[in-house]
């Protein structure tokens, strides 16, 4: 077990057997087929809104496979390194470029989660940063840069695809029409940030008392979850229940975020998620979660308000989420809740 802090608690704080349910076909959008051509996606963009609890799966995304299996490899590889490697990189300041961790907020948390986690920041990148991510395994840089670009451009482009959902960029089916202004609204797309954070779940002996992440949603707009191939533990609240995340080959699991929530006025809803833990083998995942650049507010477009439609969130940034983490233990969607206006 890599980390110094691990007991297992005496029960599961919410103390019940979870409800699971595995979804056979789940929702998913392939980006081979034109999907991202403006209304096939807006369908399937709003489906979730409407009836399926803002969840799915991105599959033929155009990411090489080597690229994601060696994230995974080299994330493995640095959980495996001797703890007094890892412990170079702890660090309770949040703002750290590079925070290696135990927990989900191990400041706050009155109970311990089974994870530990490299936090990691990707976007932007200075000349400062790269000299300060870990040196071991050898590739982990390179493997983390080309993971990272590969990440950010698929974002990108899911992002202009719920933009032209929300009627606030032109489709890319009519190409003759002026799209000066789309290319602002873009741009603060292409320089946001981007935050890379690779998750191990060690075995756990007791792994109905505990959980790897307890509920929580994302804070960006959109975060893209590889998930290595070889064991269950994402699970996703729809109606209620947890729905299992089964790691489908070469996918990503789209998780909206509480940025995305505001931004659109409440028109896409950030999802609550949590991962369970298992006896046999530890489990990898790598969360890259994106959002405008750190220093922008994050406030309802004023697009989408109308009189039918009244403004539903106050405006956040990113330095007002890191306050509210570092001052209370967080719990579900508490961050986005202390956002909403009555
Ligand atoms: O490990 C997972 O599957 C989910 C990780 C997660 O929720 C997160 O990093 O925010």
């Amino acid at each position: 077990m890599s980390c110094r802090f691990r007991t297992v608690p005496e029960q599961r704080e919410e103390n019940r057997a979870p409800q699971i349910l595995t979804l056979s076909c789940p929702s998913s959008i392939s980006l081979n087929c034109k999907v991202l051509k403006g209304p096939e996606f807006l369908n399937y963009s709003m489906k979730p809104v409407k009836n399926m609890g803002s969840f799915r799966y991105v599959i033929n995304h155009g990411i090489p496979h080597d690229i994601l299996s060696n994230m995974v490899d080299v994330g493995r590889q640095f959980f495996e390194l001797p703890f007094e490697e890892k412990a170079k990189y702890m660090s309770a300041d949040m703002h750290e470029p590079v925070r290696y961790g135990t927990s989900f907020n191990q400041n706050k948390d009155g109970v311990f989660c089974w994870r530990d986690f490299l936090k990691l920041m990707c976007h932007p990148l200075s000349d400062d940063v790269l000299p300060h991510w870990p040196s071991s395994p050898p590739d982990f840089r390179s493997a983390v840069v080309s993971h990272s670009r590969q990440t950010k451009n698929l974002y990108l482009k899911l992002m202009k695809a719920i933009l032209e959902s929300l009627g606030m960029v032109g489709t890319t089916d009519h190409e003759d029409e002026d799209h000066d202004d789309d290319d602002d609204v873009l741009k603060q797309f292409e320089d946001g940030s981007q935050l890379m954070v690779i998750n191990c779940y060690p075995p756990c002996p007791e792994p109905d008392l505990t959980l790897g992440m307890p509920p929580h949603s994302d804070y960006g707009f959109l975060t893209l979850l590889l998930q290595d191939n070889t064991s269950q533990g994402l699970q996703i609240q729809y109606e209620g229940k947890w729905v299992m995340m089964e790691p489908l080959p070469n996918s990503f699991v789209v998780n909206i975020g509480d940025h995305l929530e505001i931004f659109s006025n409440g028109r896409y809803k950030s999802v609550l998620h949590r991962v369970l833990v298992n006896s046999s083998r530890s489990r990898i995942s790598v969360a890259s979660l994106h959002t405008l650049p750190f220093d922008s507010t994050v406030r309802p477009s004023p697009k989408l308000i109308n009189e039918e439609n009244p403004r539903r969130y106050k405006d956040t940034d990113f330095s007002s989420f890191l306050e509210y983490i570092s001052s209370c233990e967080p719990k579900k969607k508490n961050f986005l809740e202390s956002r909403k206006l009555t």
